[in-house]
């Protein structure tokens, strides 16, 4: 059977920040829609895989491996093997966290070690709990960061409700088409 698409495309995108900024959350929102309370720590990194909805551009079929990676510093070891390769990284804080948003300018540095700029999302998560008073990054700060880090958007996402999750995945996506002259 032959396909609709004219072109297809793989991405590899790297999840980065620190543990607990809600990562894997994001990833498990955007493939299968659904939030967990709870679950192992990743050790090491995992990978999913999902087509990107991108219905103004029926010809285009673009499929994003999405690298969780894991954020604990001790495992800085394991990951620039992880970094080779992507072709797009999202830079995620949590919101009521202020030290996981001062640690990104450090993950964006180990990640451009080893593979250059690339096009990137900045992300400040877990927005539900930023509406019930525990926010500890203001918007503005987030947008400056995003400046700093030549970051393409700054996003402000819930994993556990699904706000702008799926945004931020096609936003990227079409970034990354943009840059490379496919559209
Ligand atoms: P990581 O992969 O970046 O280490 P996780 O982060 O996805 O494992 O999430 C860490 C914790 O934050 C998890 O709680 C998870 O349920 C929670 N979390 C992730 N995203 C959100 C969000 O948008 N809102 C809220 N309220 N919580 C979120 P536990 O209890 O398992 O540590
Ligand atoms: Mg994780």
């Amino acid at each position: 059977m032959s396909s609709v698409y004219q072109k297809s495309y793989i991405y590899k995108i790297c999840i980065v920040g620190n543990g607990g900024v809600g990562k894997t959350s994001m990833v498990l929102r955007y493939c299968e829609n659904t939030f967990k309370e709870s679950y192992l720590m990743t050790i090491g990194s995992n990978f999913s895989t999902k087509t990107v909805d991108l219905s103004d551009y029926p010809q285009l079929q673009v499929k994003l491996q999405l690298w969780d990676l894991a954020g604990q510093k001790h495992f800085s070891f394991v990951r620039p093997p992880f970094y080779r390769g992507a072709t797009g990284i999202i830079y995620v804080f949590d919101l009521t966290r202020r030290s996981s948003f001062a640690d990104l300018l450090e993950w964006r540095d180990e990640v451009e070690k080893v593979i250059g700029q690339k096009p990137s999302l900045l992300i400040g998560n877990k927005l539900d709990l930023a509406h019930i008073g525990q926010r500890e990054v203001a918007a503005q700060d987030g947008e400056a960061l995003k400046e700093e880090m030549h970051a393409m958007q700054y996003y402000e996402t819930s994993a556990k409700e699904g706000d702008s999750v799926e945004e931020v995945f096609k936003v990227l996506t079409l970034e990354i088409l943009r840059t490379s002259g496919k559209i």
